[in-house]
């Protein structure tokens, strides 16, 4: 199959749209069950599609949000009036995308570290998605800061399946978002954080390179640089800034655009360091795929109650506006 390279570059623009960023309601039925039971809600397959419904429903939604990433089991479900996921999102203004990769499972041969699965059919999937109207994709690796990792081994396996990955996106016509996650856990310093993903990232380039992976057509989704969540001291958010685009500025200029996952930060937090980021001077659009600093406040806010869908869509309607006005330059935040 050819790359037809001009409709991925296309998509990726409007993804990567100014003062737009991109929902990420993708948790697997696993994680997305644990975080409604922790909000008292029952796990059950209806309220997993409620939840999401109340999410993408969300009125304005798109005035912010370009997109939402969707896991397997939600592209397949239908808004209460019967319209399929992928096309009621569509008739919202929003892009519909879809997590491919099943998950990050222990590495054979490295103890301790994760490589993230799921090329096995990933042709045959993809075309299906792009079938039903997917029109981006996500996979996620993950990368453990500890003295000793992540391993070369773990670097080069998870940059190889993110560069297959994507390859195999643009082939079908779907955008890649790639998303190589250094994870917050751990109590290192802000500057071990920058020195490991400048290293995942520069392992990443080659691999795309390699696979010849049109880095216009992509959109990358990586975290931002800061401490870890144990370490006694939090840097600022033009320190956290600064250090993110840093090292951000070894990727070429026609990279689509770069998409920050918020990795565990408080709502609050993610939204004052990415109005910092935007900030700085970047030749690629800078905006936001956050998941948790996103919807945290929904789910709260909502809890399982159907008299409480409009707080809950208030709760997220709120977050999506102060970071959209991050990235638009509106907002000044003090953490
Ligand atoms: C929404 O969570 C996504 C993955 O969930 P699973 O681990 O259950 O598959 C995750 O990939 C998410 O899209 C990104 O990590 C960004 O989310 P955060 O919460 O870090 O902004």
């Amino acid at each position: 199959m050819t790359r037809d390279t001009t409709a991925c570059r296309d998509t990726a623009k409007r993804m990567v749209a100014p003062g737009k960023g991109i929902l990420a309601a993708d948790e697997s039925i696993g994680t997305m069950s644990s975080r409604l039971e922790k909000n008292g809600v029952e796990a059950t397959e209806e309220n997993r599609r409620a939840y999401r419904e109340l999410l993408a429903a969300t009125p304005d939604l798109s005035d912010g949000a370009s997109g939402i990433i969707f896991c397997d089991e939600t592209l397949n479900q239908s808004f209460a009036d019967g319209t399929p996921f992928p096309k009621a999102v569509h008739a919202l203004g929003i892009l519909p995308g879809i997590k491919v990769d099943t998950g990050a499972k222990p590495c054979p041969g490295l103890p301790g570290e994760k490589v993230t699965e799921g090329l096995d059919g990933l042709a045959d999937r993809l075309a299906e998605y792009a079938e039903n109207g997917a029109a981006f994709a996500k996979w996620r690796a993950v990368f453990t800061i500890t003295d000793q990792t992540p391993s070369r081994g773990a670097i080069r396996a998870n940059t190889n399946a993110l560069a297959r990955y994507a390859a195999a996106c643009q082939e079908a016509g779907l955008v890649p978002i790639v998303e190589p996650e250094v994870l917050m856990d751990g109590d290192h310093a802000i500057d071990r954080c920058a020195e490991v993903t400048a290293m995942v990232h520069a392992a990443l380039r080659e691999e795309l390179a390699l696979l010849n992976v049109d880095l216009a057509g992509i959109v990358l989704k990586p975290n931002m640089i800061i401490e870890g969540d144990d370490h006694e001291v939090h840097a600022n958010a033009e320190q956290v800034a600064e250090a993110t685009v840093t090292v951000l500025r070894d990727w070429p200029d026609e990279l689509g655009g770069v998409t920050f996952l918020s990795g565990g930060q408080s709502p609050e937090r993610a939204t004052a360091n990415l109005e910092a980021i935007a900030r700085q001077d970047a030749p690629w659009p800078l905006t936001f795929s956050f998941g948790r600093a996103l919807v945290d406040p929904a789910l709260k806010a909502w809890h399982g109650e159907p008299d409480l869908v409009e707080a809950g869509q208030n709760a997220l309607s709120d977050r999506v506006k102060a970071n959209a006005a991050a990235v638009r330059g509106d907002l000044v935040t003090a953490e």
